[in-house]
């Protein structure tokens, strides 16, 4: 089933210079395909549009002003059950309970910092399409 996620890659992972590393291991897995890949620095109205379902948390506003603390890299991944998939290789939300080679085990300790944004089900992934890559879904 070929399906296309939204990754980011948050400003903590840029500032740690784990680009590269987070990008090989969404390569190395068989057969999908980076499709879009951009550095950029996201804007409030975006990340209010993107974390809409958080807003009034008490963990909303240091999230937002986390994600405007930096570039992200935003990426359209795409292949077969690419959003569970991707979901796995970035373990759970909380680093400390990520297991060991996740993305948030391997790299993470505080849950704000948690390194990779991606898309948690088909329904979201085209919703946060459509957000960040506006022109091309
Ligand atoms: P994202 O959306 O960034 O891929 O993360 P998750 O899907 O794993 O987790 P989420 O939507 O529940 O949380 C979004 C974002 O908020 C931060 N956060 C979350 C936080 O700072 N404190 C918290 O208590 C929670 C639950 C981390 C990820």
């Amino acid at each position: 089933m070929t399906q296309r996620t939204l990754v980011l890659l948050k400003p903590d992972a840029v500032r740690r210079a784990l680009v590269g590393e987070i990008v090989s291991r969404i390569e190395r897995k068989a057969d999908w395909r980076i499709t879009a890949l951009e550095l950029r620095t996201l804007d409030r109205a975006t990340l209010e549009t993107h974390y809409a379902e958080h807003v009034g948390r008490p963990f909303y506003e240091p999230l937002v002003e986390f994600m405007l603390s930096g570039p992200v890299v935003a990426m359209v991944v795409e292949g077969e059950r690419v959003v569970e998939g991707v979901r796995t290789l970035t373990g759970p939300t909380d680093p400390i309970a990520a297991a060991p080679g996740s993305i948030r085990g391997d790299y993470g300790t505080i849950v704000r910092e948690n390194l990779i944004h991606a898309s948690d089900s088909e329904e979201s992934a085209e919703r946060e399409l459509k957000i960040f890559f506006p022109g091309s879904f």
